[in-house]
């Protein structure tokens, strides 16, 4: 089995739908990541323990997507000094800004990097993990290259009607 560089984290299974978005651009570029379900709330233990072994199993970067009372990301973001990625995944309720306001208002001192509200943010994660590791790996930084000269090639100039 291949060692896992990112984790992707989520407060509950709900989130998958959203956080799936950065599990395939990961797949996409050739980035080895895990997937797990830890709860601030309803696994702190689990969260505890998650941070705490971060950085021995090897992770670079943490992507992390909650909603609500995101608190996910910030308390992993205080366990381990693996830069953490926080999706606000988006709500019924408050459509997302209670997630987004919760995961970016961090104190001093403890940073989340946090993306766009939704599926956009969870992609956008993706890619920023990518760009990260990028820096010590050449020949992700090719792929990751690649990728993005891709995605401006598929823009149309023009606007259609179709
Ligand atoms: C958060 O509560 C999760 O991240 C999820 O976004 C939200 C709702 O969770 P479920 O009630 O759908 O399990 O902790």
């Amino acid at each position: 089995m291949t060692q896992a560089r990112v984790g992707i984290i989520m407060g509950s299974q709900s989130d998958w739908p959203t956080m799936r978005e950065a599990a395939e651009v990961l797949d996409e570029l050739g980035v080895d990541f895990e997937k797990k379900i830890v709860s601030a709330h309803r696994t702190p233990d689990r969260l505890w323990d998650y941070g705490k072994t971060a950085v021995d199993r090897g992770l670079q970067v943490i992507i992390a997507g909650a909603g609500g009372a995101a608190h996910l990301p910030g308390m992993m973001a205080s366990k381990t000094r693996v830069p953490v990625i926080g999706v606000p995944v988006q709500t019924k309720a408050l459509s997302g800004v209670d997630s987004l306001y919760s995961i970016l208002q961090m104190p001093r001192g403890f940073p989340v990097a946090t993306m766009a509200i939704g599926a956009a943010g969870a992609k956008n994660a993706g890619l920023m993990a990518a760009g990260i590791l990028a820096l010590q790996d050449p020949s992700l930084a090719t792929r990751l290259d690649a990728w993005r000269t891709a995605l401006s090639n598929s823009i149309p100039d023009e606007p259609s009607d179709d």
